[in-house]
C-alpha cells in the first residue's frame, strides 16, 4: 500500500516535471503575411499555421498578427532577416531590396520537387542563408501563371501609352513592351483603379475577386505568363532555437503544404470561369507575347545579378 503510494506519488511529480519542461519549452514564432488574411494567396499559410497549432501542442505555436494591416508587404523581407518576425508568407517580388534573385522564382518552369533534386532548390537556399538569413520552408503556389488585366482593350501586344500597376514581377515586362509603370501594394490597386490613376495592372490569374478588382477590370489579356511563387520563409536564428522534434512538426506541415501547390490548377479554373461570369473580355495574343515576358524577365533577372541570374536560369528553365 504504502509503497504503491510512493510509485504513485513519484510517477505524478515524473509526470509534473516533464510537464513543465515541455511548457518551458514550448516555443511560439511569431508570423505575417504579405498578403490580406483569408484572401487566396495568405490561405496556404493559414492552413499551415493551423496544422502545425494542431500537430505542435505543447512543442511549437505560431501566432499570426495578420497581413498588410499589421506590416506593409514590401517591409515584410527586411522584418523576417532582421527577426521581428519569425515565419513571413511572402513572395519574392517584395523583397527584392533585400534579396533581389528571390524574384526569379516567377520563371521556375519545374516543379518544386524537381529543383529540390536538380540543384536549383539548393542554389536559392544558399543565397537566403547569406542575404535573407533565412530558410525558405515551402513554395505553396505555383502552377498559378500572371496576366495583365486592363480597363481598355489593345489590339496587339504593344502597351504605349498605357500606364500599368506593377511590382517587380512585371515591371521588365511591361516596360519592354512600352508601358509606363507604377509600383503599388495590392491594397492599392482598387483605388487606382477607380481613380483612373492606372489603366490596368499585373496580376496572377487566381484573386482578382477577393479585393473586388473585378468591378473595375474589363479586359485579361492571354497568354498568362511565368508561374506565381509564394513561399512560407523562417528566420534562421529562430530556426536555430528549436529542437529536433519542433522542426520536424513545422518541416512536416511544410512538405504537407508545398505538395498542394499542385492543386492551384483548379483553383485557376474556377477564377477563369468566374471571370467569364463576371463579364471580363479575354484578349488573346499570340505565344509570342510570353516568350518576350520569359526574355524580359531573365534580362531583368541577369542585369540584378549578373552573378547568379545565369546560373539560375540554367536550373530553372526547362
Ligand atoms: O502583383 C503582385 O502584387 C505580385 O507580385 C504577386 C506575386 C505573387 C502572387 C500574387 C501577386
Amino acid at each position: 500500500m504504502r509503497g504503491g503510494m510512493g510509485v504513485a506519488l513519484a510517477t505524478t511529480s515524473l509526470w509534473l516535471a516533464s510537464a513543465m519542461a515541455a511548457a518551458a519549452e514550448e516555443v511560439t514564432f511569431k508570423a505575417i503575411s504579405a498578403f490580406a488574411e483569408k484572401t487566396f494567396y495568405s490561405r496556404g499559410f493559414e492552413r499551415f499555421i493551423d496544422k502545425v497549432n494542431a500537430d505542435g501542442k505543447g512543442q511549437v505555436q505560431i501566432s499570426y498578427v495578420g497581413g498588410p494591416k499589421a506590416m506593409p508587404p514590401f517591409e515584410v523581407g527586411n522584418a523576417l532577416k532582421g527577426g521581428v518576425v519569425d515565419l513571413a508568407n511572402v513572395t519574392g517580388a517584395f523583397y527584392t531590396n533585400v534579396m533581389p534573385e528571390a524574384d526569379a522564382w516567377k520563371l521556375a518552369e519545374k516543379p518544386m520537387a524537381e529543383l529540390r533534386k536538380n540543384g536549383g532548390y539548393a542554389y536559392m537556399a544558399a543565397l537566403y542563408d547569406q542575404k535573407m538569413q533565412a530558410i525558405l520552408l515551402a513554395r505553396h503556389i505555383d502552377n498559378n501563371p500572371f496576366h495583365l488585366y486592363l480597363t481598355k482593350p489593345i489590339s496587339g501586344p504593344d502597351l504605349t501609352g498605357l500606364k500599368l500597376r506593377i511590382t517587380p514581377v512585371y515591371r521588365d515586362f511591361f516596360q519592354a513592351l512600352g508601358a509606363t509603370v507604377v509600383q503599388t501594394a495590392p491594397g492599392e490597386v482598387y483605388t487606382a483603379l477607380e481613380r483612373g490613376v492606372v489603366d490596368g495592372y499585373g496580376w496572377p490569374i487566381t484573386g482578382i475577386f477577393d479585393l473586388g478588382w473585378h468591378e473595375k477590370t474589363k479586359y485579361r489579356v492571354d497568354p498568362g505568363f511565368y508561374s506565381a511563387e509564394v513561399s512560407i520563409l523562417v528566420n534562421k536564428n529562430s530556426w536555430g532555437r528549436l529542437n529536433e522534434r519542433q522542426r520536424e512538426i513545422i518541416s512536416a506541415a511544410a512538405a504537407w503544404i508545398e505538395a498542394q501547390a499542385a492543386d492551384v490548377g483548379k483553383e485557376n479554373e474556377a477564377d477563369i470561369a468566374k471571370q467569364k461570369a463576371a463579364g471580363i473580355e479575354v484578349i488573346t495574343l499570340g505565344e509570342e507575347f510570353r516568350t518576350k515576358a520569359y526574355e524580359a524577365g531573365w534580362a531583368g533577372v541577369i542585369r540584378q545579378s549578373p552573378e547568379h541570374g545565369p546560373k539560375l536560369k540554367a536550373l530553372f528553365s526547362k
